[in-house]
């Protein structure tokens, strides 16, 4: 084909049977008003932008105010007299919320729901020579559309791939809801046979019915043919005809399991005498699964626990707006740690997402947005049912995934009856699983909270999902097993998962005596054993994702970095934390050395410290300074006494004739009690060190905050810090306070205002490590000076428990 379209080569996209699709990269980008229309804008109000993309991926990681509205995406197509001699689709990925299609200044499309697939047909919208396309995306809130609310930044854009299609007169239907046009299933499979079934969707723009033959190849993941199958078809000119092929029975099917991905490449052709019309290649795997409410989860008819984690789809800096490389190397990452399944959590997620999932081997559950809000409005459901049949027409094909899941957290509302009021809205979308998708199961997942279960929501899905946080929200990680086993009790028939179950953490922040929400990573990592542990004993629990695979955006929050959600495994840039070393080491047998805590580079305190390391092999030896601390065989804790300065730690670890080996450096010095505090006024850039004064130096008038910048000379553990300020007892003063380590990344540790009515205030931060302390500070007095007095930091004392290690039993089986 002659795509006269300066962009990429055309390059095909595996699953869908395109016959060519040019990825149109290039566009203009106009952020503007809720009501411009494209005709009114000349294109050099525009600014050039590559596709994906989204406007919110900086505004979002510094408010919670990040734009949530209109832009418009512009580009030209040329089209020749031989494009026109077939059919011209668009497809586009996305777009973050809702979306209209402009035509050389014709509305051609709406779309509502921010996470699914859309295509048009513009055969007969365009013309030879340029034409022009609009694309108005809108993220505002809308309330037809979910979510209305979730912990997540609600991205706006284009965001992922847009694609020019040339397919032929007659040929697989490519609009069905975007999906393949192509449909294949199995319904009984056993190590010994397997039944397999396809129906391909078909369409044409002749004149007259078309009679050709649609045939079908499966071809073994040995790359031999291993069956084909065939039949006759009449396409009637006019709308899109459904034709199942007859069915295929298949001995000794190789079956399909995340350890064994085994894929069958079924080829689908549809020709006539005079030669090929259409053509698609789709994957199909065999397997079966059941998920029992007093056993667990089977997987090809044995026991197979699940265990993974949940995927949001964005990346620091980049928003949602990922490359298809950048979703792989997600999924490769979740594979390389084991997971042997994967919640796509809240909404369905990139085609290349679940491609990998297939091909690498991961069980996937993928959602629907519904979270937290609910609105009574018919567009509500409406929208609802769209992206419940957009994601599964588009998704249906890998068997990679197991559940659809229709609702996260919904906040219920009771009715007369006692029952939930959405009650009505939960069965429609349950049903409309079933009927889109025989195959597979329903989920609803609830927070923790009994009143699923009281109003009857449990009753509806075919499996439950509870995200429970005891020990982070609230309450302590021993707690999880009797909440749990209570939740089971109320729904004893109803097979159940645990959807989530997470802590927060910050690289930077590490503690020898960890607390709930103190963000360590060594209490995200105990939190995570104690409910693998904890889990190990509840056989009817089929399984577990924990909250989140990498941290991610959320603009409304206030963590220990402000507006990200902080419980991933990897950081939101993706650099793997202690956790996702402790997963690996429990969920695969890969061999995994890794000392814990190894980013807290620079400690301080008791100079006698444990040091763990996170392995899965048979014995390992700790050094440090070149001297040997003893091998271990199980627990790997060792007590270690740090000289001042630098010291080498290097672990090695053994097993059955494999070796792995870690060094890091660690700085260590003992803590101080006074401090000659270097503080300097950021605006006169004078030095402050005499803070206590209300002097020239340390004065400022209320126009804005006043910066003071300390720096400790070295890192030290904080527990806080007390400040005085000039009348401090009677005015309220504004505080920004953040926190610093040795390369002066800043974070903030405080925001809010003095609390008045005392002259010295403590302001407490638990075990927070810093270098340099910046504190913005803007007094209540418009009408006269405001100052700082006195600051003086709150050194960490040690505490005198038992340390962590001991405390959750590491390493205990
Ligand atoms: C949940 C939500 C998820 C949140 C998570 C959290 O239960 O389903 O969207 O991000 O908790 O971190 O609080």
């Amino acid at each position: 084909t002659s795509a006269a379209i300066a962009e990429q080569p055309a390059r095909p996209i595996s699953h869908l049977p395109w016959y060519s699709a040019t990825e149109l990269k290039e566009w203009m980008y106009l952020e503007t008003d809720p009501d411009s229309m494209p005709d009114t804008t000349p294109d050099k109000a525009y600014t050039k932008v590559e596709l994906p993309h989204t406007w919110n991926a900086l505004d979002s990681l510094k408010t919670k105010d990040y734009r949530r509205g209109t832009s418009w995406y512009r580009r030209y197509l040329d089209v020749s007299q031989q494009d026109l001699q077939q059919r011209l689709y668009l497809r586009f990925g996305a777009a973050g919320q809702q979306a209209e299609i402009f035509i050389n200044g014709k509305l051609a499309l709406t779309h509502k729901g921010g996470y699914s697939a859309f295509a048009l047909e513009i055969t007969r919208l365009v013309h030879p020579g340029k034409n022009r396309i609009d694309v108005k995306v809108n993220n505002a809130f809308d309330e037809t559309i979910p979510p209305h609310t979730a912990d997540y930044t609600f991205y706006g854009g284009l965001y992922r791939q847009v694609f020019l299609l040339h397919a032929p007169l007659t040929g697989i239907c490519r609009t069905n809801h975007a999906g393949p046009g192509i449909k294949i299933w199995s319904e009984k499979v056993s190590e010994d046979t397997a039944d397999f079934h396809a129906e391909a969707t078909l369409d044409t723009i002749a004149e007259k019915p078309i009679q050709a033959t649609l045939s079908l190849q499966l071809i073994a993941p040995d790359g031999e043919e291993c069956s084909r199958t065939a039949c006759k078809v009449t396409i009637q000119p006019g709308k899109p005809q459904r034709f199942e092929l007859p069915v295929l029975n298949i001995t000794n099917p190789k079956l399909w399991s995340p350890e064994h991905p085994s894929l069958y490449r079924v080829d689908i052709s549809l020709s006539t005498e005079d030669g090929s019309l259409d053509q698609a290649t789709v994957h199909h795997g065999f397997r079966w699964y059941r998920f029992t409410a007093d056993k667990g989860f089977f997987l090809n008819g044995q026991p197979y626990p699940l265990n993974g984690v949940n995927r949001h789809q964005d990346l620091y800096r980049h928003g949602n707006a990922l490359t298809p490389q950048e979703h792989a190397a997600d999924i490769r990452a979740i594979k390389e740690l084991g997971a042997n399944w994967l919640r796509l959590a809240h909404y369905p997620q990139h085609d290349h997402v679940l491609d990998l999932c297939d091909k690498l081997g991961i069980l996937v559950w993928e959602e629907i947005p519904w979270v937290n809000g609910t609105s009574y409005k018919p567009q509500f459901l409406e929208n609802m049912q769209s992206m419940m049949t957009e994601m599964i027409q588009q998704h249906f094909n890998h068997p990679s995934i197991i559940v659809w899941g229709m609702a996260n957290e919904v906040r219920l509302q009771k009715a007369q009856d006692g029952k939930a009021r959405q009650l009505p809205l939960y069965h429609t979308m349950n049903n409309l699983i079933h009927q889109l998708d025989p195959t597979r199961v329903s989920g609803i997942v609830s927070g923790n909270t009994s009143s699923y279960a009281k109003l009857g929501v449990m009753d509806v899905p075919d499996v439950i999902g509870y995200n429970l946080y005891n020990g982070w929200y609230g309450g302590n990680f021993a707690g999880f097993s009797p909440r749990v086993t209570e939740l089971h009790k109320m729904n004893p028939d109803k097979p159940m998962v645990i959807t989530e179950y997470g802590a927060g953490s910050d690289m930077r922040i590490h503690s020898l005596t960890p607390r709930m929400q103190d963000f360590s990573e060594e209490w995200q990592v105990s939190f995570f054993e104690s409910y693998q542990n904890q889990a190990r004993k509840l056989p009817w629990l089929s399984g577990m994702t924990w909250w989140a695979f990498a941290d991610f955006g959320s603009a409304n929050r206030g963590d220990s970095i402000p507006h990200v959600n902080q419980k991933g495994m990897l950081t939101f840039d993706r650099r793997k934390k202690d956790l996702f070393y402790a997963a690996q080491a429990r969920w695969t047998s890969t061999p995994v050395l890794h000392i814990q805590s190894s980013a807290w580079t620079n400690r301080s305190g008791s100079a006698t410290q444990p040091v763990r390391v996170i392995t899965n092999l048979k014995e390992v030896e700790l050094r440090m300074n070149g001297q040997s601390l003893g091998t271990q065989t199980n627990r790997f804790v060792w007590n270690v006494t740090f000289r001042k300065g630098t010291n080498e730690l290097t672990a090695v670890g053994r097993r059955e004739g494999i070796e792995r080996r870690q060094t890091i450096h660690i700085n260590w010095e003992p803590a101080r009690r006074r401090f000659k505090v270097t503080a300097t006024r950021a605006q006169s850039g004078h030095p402050a060190e005499n803070l206590a004064d209300g002097s020239q130096l340390t004065r400022w008038s209320c126009e804005g905050p006043a910066e003071i910048n300390i720096d400790f000379g070295h890192p030290i553990l904080l527990d806080g810090l007390r400040i005085s300020f000039y009348d401090g007892k009677n005015r309220q003063y504004r505080l920004n306070i953040l926190a610093a380590d040795e390369n002066g990344n800043y974070r903030e540790l405080f925001s809010g205002s003095s609390r008045g009515g005392t002259p010295r205030e403590a302001l407490h931060f638990s075990q927070t490590e810093a270098r340099y302390i910046r504190i913005l500070a803007s007094g209540n007095n418009r009408n006269n000076w405001n100052s700082y007095y006195e600051i003086e930091p709150i050194i960490a004392k040690e505490k005198k428990n038992k340390n962590i290690y001991e405390k959750i039993g590491a390493g205990e089986e």
